[in-house]
């Protein structure tokens, strides 16, 4: 009988199903506004226009921009709506009358507009009573809807709202057919559970065939993307990134995780070009100064790279032992680390690597002395698969038949 079923990842996926499949769940890129509000972060127009080719050619459902905070912003808001891109392009501004007229001389077609509508965002932002924030996110509703735009009303800081106001607030827009209302958690409170029962009290109170929900989760507990697929759960149907997470503070879900997540293990049928996600991560950095955490999930160096004996072992054989998806589907690439932790089957392949014949005994002398060398990691390797295979063919017998 095999051992090896024929997808290693099957059972993970069998404990993963829901009753509820979330199949096609979107995703709005807030590089251009989130990511902006990054500390040290400041795009030129030019590279705002790239970044929105980029994430439109990767094929993000919404991009959005605020126009109002610089004339710079303006400028590029305007061009980039110019540029005919399959996505939604949103300008994103304050709920006030003259916010709007902004987006409107940008020709936007999509607003995204925010109010505070928590007790604190009300006394300390607004300094408004609630019926007051209430009659002006209405007006600004109407003033939106009599110049005929899509609109999505962003209800700041729900988490931390008096459940029945935000959800007289959410009906409210819903009666108004405002295409979307986004549910962020602000300040990064919630935990999965906690954004679930959020959600669900806002879809289960609204007519969500007129207006469809948004999760916004921010990261400061590193909750971020959790939260986000757990407000998808309970009836969101999109959420919020940017590239590499940024955003305020410690920012929101990053786009590649989001987008690997929702497409791995969540089955929704995104038409993604995933292999651009370790491009779009690099550009950002070199355009914000700011280095990728090798760390990094999906798109960090580290990310397909293995190291401990054991690992290595496993590794030279089938990838999957320890990967989940293929390296190259992210763009990214796989390696392996030689050093002190490099065990038997390390050293065999680097050996092999240097078209010395390698046996038992060697391999096993030269593991022993990268451990007595105590200098850590030594060497670093691109792990081609095509040089795998060819490698391993050379690997003594003796040794591919041990493990
Ligand atoms: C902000 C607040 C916001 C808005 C989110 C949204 C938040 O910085 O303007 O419009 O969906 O986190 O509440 O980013
Ligand atoms: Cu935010």
């Amino acid at each position: 009988m095999s051992l090896k079923t024929s997808d290693p990842n099957h059972y993970a996926h069998i404990y993963n199903e829901s009753d509820k499949e979330l199949n096609n769940i979107h995703i709005l890129d807030s590089t251009l506004r989130e990511g902006e509000q990054h500390p040290g972060v400041s795009f030129t127009t030019k590279q705002r226009i790239q970044i929105a080719w980029m994430l439109d050619s990767f094929g993000v459902d919404q991009i959005e921009i605020s126009p109002v905070v610089s004339p710079d912003h303006f400028v590029s808001t305007k061009t980039i709506i110019k540029q005919g891109l399959k996505a939604d392009i949103l300008a994103h501004v304050r709920a006030m009358k003259s916010d709007i007229d902004v987006a409107i001389s940008c020709d936007a077609e999509w607003v995204a507009t925010y109010m505070g509508i928590s007790d604190i965002h009300l006394s300390s932002k607004l300094k408004i009573s609630r019926e007051e924030a209430k009659n002006r996110a209405l007006d600004v509703a109407d003033y939106i809807k009599s110049h005929g735009l899509k609109a999505r009303f962003t209800m700041e800081d729900a988490s931390r709202t008096d459940p029945s106001f935000l959800i007289d607030m959410c009906k409210e827009m819903n009666n108004r057919k405002i295409e979307r209302i986004s549910i962020p958690d602000t300040v990064g409170i919630m935990r999965p559970k906690g954004m679930y029962n959020l959600v669900s009290r806002v879809y289960q109170s609204i007519d969500t065939s007129t207006s469809l929900l948004d999760v916004h989760c921010h990261n400061d507990l590193g909750l971020a993307l959790a939260n986000a697929l757990a407000g998808c759960d309970a009836g969101a149907n999109q959420i919020h990134t940017t590239i590499d997470g940024l955003g305020e503070r410690t920012g929101i879900p990053s786009l590649a995780e989001a987008a690997v997540a929702l497409m791995l293990i969540y089955k929704s049928n995104n038409d993604l070009r995933l292999h651009m996600l370790k491009d779009l991560s690099k550009t950002i950095s070199l355009y914000t100064g700011l280095e990728v955490p090798e760390s990094k999930p999906i798109v960090g160096d580290s990310a397909y790279k293995h190291k401990a004996g054991t690992h290595l072992a496993a590794i030279l054989r089938d990838p999957s032992a320890y990967e989940i998806i293929e390296p190259r589907i992210v763009g990214n690439r796989r390696k392996i680390v030689f050093g002190e932790l490099a065990g038997k089957n390390g050293a065999a392949y680097l050996l092999s690597l240097l078209g010395l014949e390698t046996s038992n005994h060697e391999a096993e002398k030269l593991a022993r002395g990268l451990k007595d060398l105590r200098m850590g990691d030594i060497l670093e390797l691109y792990l081609d698969d095509r040089l795998e295979r060819k490698i391993l063919n050379n690997v003594s017998p003796n040794l591919k038949a041990k493990e």
